[in-house]
């Protein structure tokens, strides 16, 4: 049976919430207040789109005016007059990402305090436009009043395992945006391949971007500066943030590949074709590596806009460190007991010279071990325990351990991903001890991300594993409140509403897990 057969049959014999049949407004995520009103506001020729005059102001007119041709294939024009979608600077919306959409029989308004604002307006327009192809359009009139419960809503992609061109990572930024992600963390750099072109070390692409395969292709790809600047503006233009990842003080095989001195052993090794934790990694013991470290931030800090700069710290085996004599000598000279203590220093070390670039770390949750700064912003992926910890350290916190989408889809559901509440503890063991912890720091947590490694995802299947449960995930931090049975099936009507325009964007999107569909 076709796909979209199969779905409409299973629609019925839900029943779609009166809602969802009758007005065909099915926004994800769900907007904080949404009163539904009589009547349509029709979408034709005429309507013009009026904007503030800077330039993010015509720069989101634009934008819409596209998307309204691209959906409708109406053409809109600027300009001002009756029977135009307004959008306006108030400062009476309240809150940075905050707006209000009013559609009435004779107006669309969108009105925020902020650029960031406006365009999540625009956003949720174009959900509520029909999805079809006509000279006219009507457009339920509507009330809304929305805001996101968390600030950092980000999807993570690994474009070292496997590597994603240009063109993919656009579309996804499309798609990322429609459902309000605002977080584009990008994991650049990483044991299987160099990702991004550093024109002072030019074998880290040259050499670190390549890699032989066990059946003897060469398998790599990066990109150049040119391209880096590209997609950080397209996201741009799509409210969404890019967060660089350089990988260190492990995590580094290719870079070491590139540069053997980066390591203790200074041996040359191959780019490496496993998976897992490699114990080759940067070398803490030699002031070289610091050297290197800085000129590759360099080159990578002026890329990049945002205000956080993610250097892993994930995973570092300290064998060699244990095993090395300047490293050895050094963690005697500065008074560490042990090498968690000269990871600490070296993260440390990173944090105060990207500080001096006016920028903050992010790293993954490891880097609390030896002690981490309060400033470091900390990337949980363990486990509610080292949440707890990273908050009671004093460190803001995002959340990823509950979304590896990486995962197949029968071990982390779509309705796991909107359920999960990252606010509070929800693993069974220790749960009393860090509920109090989550309770007294709540200010600390950002929000969460949804990371996509990719031992296993390349451009081919990736899009089944992200879609949908990228869309109950942006629905889970927009909302951020505790997910009970009835938001479920409203979310799960809503998203069945959404395929079609999955289907129109070709998505390969996957299917929903056993649960839903039995
Ligand atoms: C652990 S999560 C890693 C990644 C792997 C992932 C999935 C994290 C910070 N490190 O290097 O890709 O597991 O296998």
């Amino acid at each position: 049976m076709p796909k979209i057969l199969a779905r409409c049959l299973l629609g019925l014999a839900t029943l779609l919430p009166a809602l969802v049949m009758a007005t065909g407004v099915a926004v994800i995520p769900e907007p904080r207040h949404l009163q539904l009103e009589q009547g349509s506001y029709r979408l034709d020729a005429r309507t013009r789109v009026e904007a503030p005059k800077d330039a993010r102001g015509r720069e989101i007119a634009a934008f819409l005016r596209d998307a309204i041709r691209a959906q409708t294939g109406i053409a809109v024009h600027e300009g001002a007059g009756a029977h135009a979608i307004v959008l306006k600077l108030d400062p009476a919306v309240r809150g940075d990402e905050a707006y209000r959409l009013e559609v009435t029989s004779k107006q669309v308004t969108v009105s925020a305090s902020t650029d960031k604002g406006l365009f999540w307006g625009v956003q949720t327009l174009r959900q509520l436009l029909p999805l079809e192809k006509s000279p006219q359009v009507e457009v339920p009139a509507v009330r809304i009043e929305d805001a996101p419960a968390y600030a950092w809503r980000g999807v993570m992609l690994d474009v070292s395992r496997h590597f994603f061109p240009v063109s993919f990572v656009e579309k996804q930024l499309d798609l990322l945006s429609y459902y309000k992600i605002n977080t584009f963390h990008w994991h650049l750099t990483d044991d299987q391949g160099w990702r991004i072109q550093i024109k002072r070390y030019p074998k880290l692409t040259s050499v670190g971007a390549w890699r032989t395969e066990a059946d003897g292709t060469r398998y790599g790809g990066f990109y150049t500066q040119a391209q880096i600047r590209e997609v950080v503006d397209y996201a741009r233009r799509r409210n969404i943030t890019v967060i660089p990842e350089i990988e260190m003080p492990g995590h580094s095989v290719a870079a070491i590949a590139a540069y053997p001195g980066l390591s203790c052993s200074k041996k040359p090794v191959a780019v490496t074709t496993a998976w897992g934790v490699h114990k080759n990694i940067d070398c803490v013991g030699d002031e070289g590596t610091f050297t290197f470290l800085e000129n590759v931030l360099d080159e990578v800090l002026p890329l990049f806009p945002s205000r956080y700069v993610h250097i892993g710290g994930d995973e570092t085996p300290k064998v060699a460190w244990h095993e090395c004599a300047s490293c050895q000598a050094l963690m005697h000279k500065l008074g560490l007991k042990d090498e968690d203590g000269l990871q600490s220093y070296f993260i440390k070390r990173i944090q105060r010279y990207l500080e001096g670039k006016g920028k903050t770390l992010v790293g993954w949750d490891e880097i609390l071990e030896g002690g981490a700064d309060t400033q470091a912003v900390i990337e949980a992926w363990r486990g509610a325990d080292e949440q707890a910890k990273a908050l009671a350290n004093g460190n803001h916190v995002v959340v990823a351990g509950p979304f590896y989408i990486d995962r197949a889809l029968d071990s982390l559901t779509v309705k796991d991903v909107f359920g999960t509440d990252i606010a509070n503890d929800s693993s069974p063991d220790d749960a009393k001890a860090d509920a109090a912890v989550f309770a007294a720091h709540r200010p600390q947590l950002l929000g969460a991300e949804a990371p996509l490694w990719s031992e296993r995802a390349n451009p081919y299947n990736a899009e089944s594993k992200l879609y949908p449960r990228v869309l109950a995930f942006a629905e889970n931090l927009w909302r951020g409140n505790a997910h009970d049975g009835a938001a479920w099936a409203d979310f799960h009507q809503r998203l069945q509403a959404h395929y079609p325009r999955l289907d129109a964007w070709h998505v390969a999107y996957g299917p929903e897990d056993h649960a839903v569909v039995k």
